[in-house]
């Protein structure tokens, strides 16, 4: 096979799992389809979760080799999220990386407005979980027209599930990527975790649910 991962990719996966972040079933998506597999970040709740996943971004941000010069989390799931980012890439790179994230209510009093953290200006990296439609994505890029230093260039997910958009030959990802000239760096893409999982016998009995899926849906 062709589809390569890295250790910590492997690793991470694992995690994902212990963790029931990565779950086998029959899940009914945003966009209506069954999905035999579904991927809910929401199980990252703990200490230990927020380490390893900042780390995740954190290594994703690093190895693309894309500059950046700052870190934003699309409230509300993004909040965490580029904490969490920015302290690994502080601790576990050596890179000191301002942060920012918007609030959803608009402040009238204090100190007002609705950013909160660093300035935005430089080279600005959106950290989210799944994209699906890219609604985090569109919501900061109009938020972004009103800082004119700013400009969004990349947008960091943890899972890429590699789908045709109804009535495409492309993905979301890819769609967005087009439309907004920006980058989309997924940590791991569903092809890996089928490559990874078909060497984990425990997880054999769900492999043809996932291809016919895969068949039906998945991008060439
Ligand atoms: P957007 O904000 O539109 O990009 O979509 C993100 C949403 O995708 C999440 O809020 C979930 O409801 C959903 N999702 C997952 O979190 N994990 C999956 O594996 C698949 C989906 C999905 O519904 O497509």
């Amino acid at each position: 096979s062709t589809v390569s991962l890295t250790d910590w990719q492997r690793a991470f996966i694992d995690f994902c799992l212990h963790k029931n972040v990565l779950q086998f079933g029959n899940f009914t998506l945003k966009s209506g389809r069954q999905s035999p597999y579904f991927f809910n970040a929401g199980h990252f709740d703990d200490g230990q979760s927020q380490q390893k996943i900042g780390e995740i971004y954190a290594r994703t941000l690093i190895e693309s080799n894309l500059p950046f010069n700052m870190i934003f989390g699309p409230a509300y799931k993004g909040i965490p999220l580029a904490t969490s980012t920015s302290y690994a890439l502080s601790a576990a790179f050596d890179r000191n990386v301002p942060f920012a994230f918007n609030r959803k209510e608009v402040k009238d009093h204090g100190e007002g407005g609705q950013i909160v953290g660093a300035k935005l200006s430089g080279d600005v990296v959106l950290v989210d979980d799944v994209i699906t439609a890219g609604t985090a994505i569109r919501e900061t890029l109009s938020l972004l027209e009103g800082y004119p230093e700013a400009k969004l260039v990349a947008a960091v997910v943890l899972i890429d599930r590699q789908e045709k958009l109804e009535g495409s030959d492309y993905s979301a990802i890819q769609a967005l990527e087009k439309e907004f000239n920006l980058q989309i760096l997924p940590a791991i893409r569903l092809d890996q975790i089928i490559e990874h999982i078909r060497e984990m016998p425990e997880f054999a009995e769900h492999l043809p649910q996932i291809e016919q899926y895969r068949q039906k849906y998945g991008i060439e």
